[in-house]
């Protein structure tokens, strides 16, 4: 059974003084006060935003078990960090991810699979995130790939982004939420093209039009957008953005009637907080509210 131990990332980072960091070709030098690098992921703190990188290059950051585990220890420490408001997550320019490891996982067996509840261990940490995640896609996001950015709050895309769930043409069917996912953001038809075809054919423009992403932009400029988006959303109260992300995610198990009544108790929650407050006198005082997260 899979286990990771949380090592924080401020901890962790000591021993990895970085000072200035660039990250691929972003075009931008990001300022980084924390960094933990893993051998398949990368790690940046920037200012109050987790900026976490798939770092598989030769293998197109296909995921195995010790890149997910590696995520996951990564995610869970910005999670529980009180000073981190939400967190990118990226790949290369080539692929943000090209799916589960095919090689990894070729021999595996029903039995294991079933009794070492094979792929729940993996997302089980993303389903779990209560702070925001948005995913910055450049190139190929396939197959778990593409259901790793689905698992995702909000996604980005680069202008040359790739999407598919071509895990038919290897004799299975996607295991991490492209059935469910997919459809819910493009629809039945498109859903059903996608998967019964597993063409590698989505494109990024394509992705926009069926509200699968919510922007397309230059290859160069997607995690600059994605870290602004990160960076607005870390400087709210974060007790509404979580209390607004778990209402938005209810909705995808209930019936109306049931979240708006959920929905109704979060926004009455949140006059039980000094950020309530805080922020409705700033706006009567006009100026800019200070959160305090309380
Ligand atoms: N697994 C393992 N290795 C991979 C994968 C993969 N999914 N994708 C690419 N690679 C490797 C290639 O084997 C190759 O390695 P090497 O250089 O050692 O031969 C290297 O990456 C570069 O790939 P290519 O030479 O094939 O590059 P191309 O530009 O010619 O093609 C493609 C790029 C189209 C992306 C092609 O590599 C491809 O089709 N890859 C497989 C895509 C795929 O089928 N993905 C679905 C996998 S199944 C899956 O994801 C199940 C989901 C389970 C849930 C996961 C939890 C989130």
């Amino acid at each position: 059974m899979f286990k990771f131990s949380l090592r924080p990332i401020s901890r962790a980072a000591s021993s990895v003084p970085t000072n200035s960091l660039k990250i691929g070709s972003f075009g931008a030098m990001y300022s980084t006060k924390h960094s933990h690098n893993h051998k398949f992921i990368v790690t940046e703190v920037v200012g109050k935003v987790g900026l976490v990188k798939l770092n598989r290059p030769k293998a197109l950051n296909a995921l195995c078990n010790q890149l997910f585990v590696e995520l996951n220890e990564s995610l869970l420490a910005l999670d529980n960090d009180p000073k981190i408001g939400a967190v990118v997550l990226t790949g290369s320019e080539r692929a943000f991810a090209a799916g589960a490891d095919i090689v990894e996982m070729k021999d595996s067996e029903f039995v294991k699979n079933y009794t070492s509840g094979f792929l729940s261990h993996w997302v089980h940490q993303f389903e779990k995130m209560r702070k925001p995640v948005i995913a910055a896609v450049n190139g190929f996001a396939l197959g778990g790939g593409c259901e790793l950015a689905m698992m995702c709050d909000i996604i980005y895309a680069g202008e040359k982004a790739v999407f598919g769930q071509p895990e038919i043409v290897i004799g299975t069917i996607p295991g991490a939420g492209g059935t469910q996912r997919l459809t819910k953001a493009v629809g039945k038809s498109k859903a059903m093209e996608m998967i019964l075809t597993g063409s590698i054919n989505m494109t990024a423009q394509e992705a926009y039009q069926f509200g699968l992403v919510s922007s397309v932009h230059p290859v160069d400029k997607v995690v600059d957008v994605a870290m602004e988006t990160a960076k607005t959303i870390s400087n709210r109260s974060m007790l509404s953005v979580q209390m607004a992300k778990e209402s938005i995610n209810n909705s995808f198990e209930v019936p109306l009637a049931s979240g708006l009544k959920m929905e109704r108790t979060m926004f009455h929650s949140t006059f039980a907080t000094k950020d309530q407050k805080e922020g409705m006198n700033a706006f009567a005082e006009k100026r800019k509210p200070a959160y305090k997260n309380e």
